[in-house]
C-alpha cells in the first residue's frame, strides 16, 4: 500500500476536530495539566464524568518533571504514597514518612492513567477567560498558546462546563480572571485572592488539602492554586499534597 500524505493530514484534522467539538460541552473543565489537574482528571474520568483538560504548554506535568532544582526525583509523605500506589508509580522509602519517586515516571504514569480513564487533554491551548451564566462560572474561553506567545490578535473560542477547576499552579490564572471580572467576591477569608505564603512544607501540605474547594459558584481550586487563592505556604518539591488535592476536588465535584 502506498502511504498517502493527504490521508494522514485528513485523519489528524478530522479526528481532532471531532473530539474538540465533542468536548465543547462537558461536566468538568480543568485548566492546567500539572500533577493536581491530571489527578483530578483521572478520578473524575474514572467516575464517568465527561472531563476535559486544557494545558498551555506542549507537555503536561507542570512543575513535576523538574523534581527539586531539576534533580528529577519527587518526595511524598505516607498519604501521598497511597496515591502513587493506586497509580502503580514506584517509590522507595527514604526514611519513615518520606518516599522518593522518579518524576518522569510519575508524570507519564499520571497522564497515561488519566487519558486511559477517559480524560481528554488539549495541549498547547491556554485558558484566557471564563464563561459566566446565571451568576455561575459555566465554562472556559480558550485559544492557542501560539497565538498568545506571538501576541496575535485572534479571538478565542468558548466551551461549556458544569464545573471548572483552576489547577494552574502558582499563577491561579482562572481565579485571577474571576476575581477581576466576576464582581461578587471569592469564597476566601478576604473575598479576594489571599496569596501564597513563604516556604513551610508541613503547613503547606496540610493547607493545600484544606484549601481545595469551591471559591466562586462553579469554580474550584486544586493544587498550588488552592494555596495561592486561599492563602497557604509553599511546600517545595513534596508532591503528595498536589495528588491529594486533585483527588479531593474530584470527590467534591462528584468523582471518586
Ligand atoms: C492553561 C495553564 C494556564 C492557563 C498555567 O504548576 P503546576 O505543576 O501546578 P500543580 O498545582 O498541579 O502543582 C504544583 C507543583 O508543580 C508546584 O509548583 C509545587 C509543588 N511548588 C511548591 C513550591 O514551593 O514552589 O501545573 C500547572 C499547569 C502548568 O502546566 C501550566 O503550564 C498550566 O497549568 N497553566 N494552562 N491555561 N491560563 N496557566
Amino acid at each position: 500500500m502506498m502511504i498517502d500524505e493527504v490521508i494522514i493530514s485528513r485523519a489528524i484534522a478530522e479526528e481532532f476536530l471531532r473530539e474538540f467539538c465533542d468536548f465543547l460541552d462537558v461536566d468538568v473543565a480543568i485548566a492546567g495539566g500539572g500533577p493536581a489537574g491530571l489527578t483530578a482528571g483521572y478520578y473524575l474520568a474514572r467516575a464517568k464524568k465527561k472531563v476535559v483538560l486544557f494545558e498551555r504548554k506542549l507537555s503536561v506535568g507542570g512543575g513535576m518533571w523538574g523534581g527539586g532544582m531539576m534533580f528529577n526525583k519527587i518526595v511524598v509523605q505516607d498519604e501521598g504514597k497511597e496515591i502513587l500506589d493506586e497509580f502503580g508509580i514506584c517509590s522507595r522509602k527514604y526514611q519513615d514518612g518520606y518516599f522518593v519517586a522518579d518524576s518522569v515516571e510519575a508524570v507519564s504514569t499520571l497522564c497515561s492513567a488519566a487519558v486511559k480513564a477517559g480524560l481528554r487533554i488539549f495541549n498547547s491551548v491556554f485558558v484566557e477567560d471564563v464563561v459566566v451564566r446565571e451568576d455561575r462560572v459555566g465554562g472556559l474561553v480558550v485559544n492557542w498558546s501560539a497565538a498568545e506567545i506571538a501576541k496575535l490578535h485572534v479571538d478565542p473560542m468558548s466551551m461549556r462546563a458544569k464545573s471548572v477547576v483552576d489547577a494552574t499552579g502558582h499563577d491561579c490564572a482562572v481565579t485571577r480572571i474571576v476575581e477581576r471580572k466576576f464582581g461578587k467576591g471569592l469564597n476566601t477569608a478576604t473575598g479576594k485572592i489571599v496569596g501564597e505564603g513563604p516556604m513551610s512544607a508541613d503547613a503547606g501540605e496540610r493547607t493545600i488539602v484544606e484549601n481545595t474547594g469551591e471559591v466562586a459558584p462553579g469554580l474550584y481550586v486544586a493544587g498550588m492554586a488552592a494555596n495561592a487563592v486561599c492563602g497557604g505556604p509553599r511546600m517545595g518539591p513534596i508532591f503528595g499534597g498536589m495528588l491529594l488535592s486533585g483527588k479531593k476536588v474530584a470527590k467534591i465535584i462528584g468523582g471518586g
